[in-house]
């Protein structure tokens, strides 16, 4: 039976045009088996990576926060033109929005079919105690009724899996909160792992949590609330040059822009999701240059 969610699904099948539209329709009506079976190969294919990914490359884009924008994770895969660049998806795939399943299908699907191109890190969101409150369970139990949990449980694993952070040629940090406190040495995070279904080493949570401040130096505490910090320009200068970066790409937060640019350029928030009024943007990441991309 079509419910509302189908019909809406096609209409964004009938706009995104033929690259994807075989795909769409394909993710769109897979059953419990085929979404386990999805979810499996995808985690054999995250668990060879590291915590922290080496990217050499000349091209790349960088995608933040879709929480099941569709448009907009179609619209990123088209302009990464695979084959020629690198895309890479800041977390935050499921919750809030409409098409949380088709998004993270989509981009599982996509990573097994280019492990080498595309690359999906870890957000606050890809853990139990967030999809508990915000959707993502909710939608599953509705679509798979008393089969979820082993759906669910398929995901998590998969969630588990996800990178934390990826450097790219050496000078760009990507990840989808900030620095977390304490963190001085990238090899830290290598150290301390993925964090599993619900991260616990604060170096890991923090990294998927944190925020940027233009009033903090250091660290403070963040109203998001407890063991989540906001970090300063200070410290991140200081991290950087540590660790011999240029700077810091993030996302997390919506800014209305699709982007905001702070601590004179050492950091860049990026957002992609078009459902809190923002510009769905992303970011493309040249050798010596970055320009931002619409995503409408
Ligand atoms: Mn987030």
């Amino acid at each position: 039976m079509k419910n509302a969610k189908n019909i809406n699904l096609a209409k964004h099948v009938r706009r995104l045009g033929i690259v994807f539209r075989d795909m769409l329709e394909k993710i769109s009506s897979m059953g419990r088996d085929e979404t386990v079976r999805l979810c499996e190969e995808t985690f054999e294919k995250l668990s060879m990576e590291p915590p922290v990914l080496k990217l050499n490359c000349e091209k790349l884009l960088v995608i933040g926060d879709l929480h099941g924008d569709l448009e907009s994770c179609v619209n990123a895969l088209r302009l990464a033109k695979l084959g020629e660049a690198k895309a890479v998806f800041l977390g935050d795939y499921v919750d809030r929005g409409p098409h949380q399943d088709s998004v993270i299908n989509l981009l599982l699907q996509m990573k097994n079919d280019n492990p080498d191109e595309i690359f999906l890190l870890r957000g606050n969101h890809e853990t139990p105690s967030m999809n508990f409150s915000y959707g993502f369970l909710n939608l599953l139990v509705r679509k798979f009724g008393k089969d979820y949990g082993k759906v669910y449980e398929a995901y998590l694993r998969v969630f588990s899996e996800m990178p934390l952070a990826g450097i790219v040629n050496e000078r760009v940090m990507l990840v989808h909160g900030g620095l977390a406190k304490g963190l001085e040495r990238i090899e830290e995070l290598e150290k301390a792992g993925k964090g599993g279904f619900e991260p616990e080493d604060k170096k890991v949570f923090e990294t998927l949590w944190n925020d940027p401040s233009e009033d903090v130096e250091d660290f403070s505490p963040n109203p998001r609330g407890p063991g989540i910090h906001c970090f300063g320009g200070k410290a991140l200068e200081r991290f950087l040059k540590n660790n011999n970066l240029r700077m810091m790409v993030r996302s997390h937060e919506p800014v209305l822009q699709g982007y905001r640019i702070l601590f004179n350029g050492l950091l860049i928030t990026i957002f992609s999701c078009r459902f809190y009024g923002v510009k769905p943007t992303a970011l493309e990441l040249n050798k010596e240059k970055y320009l931002f991309k619409s995503l409408e």
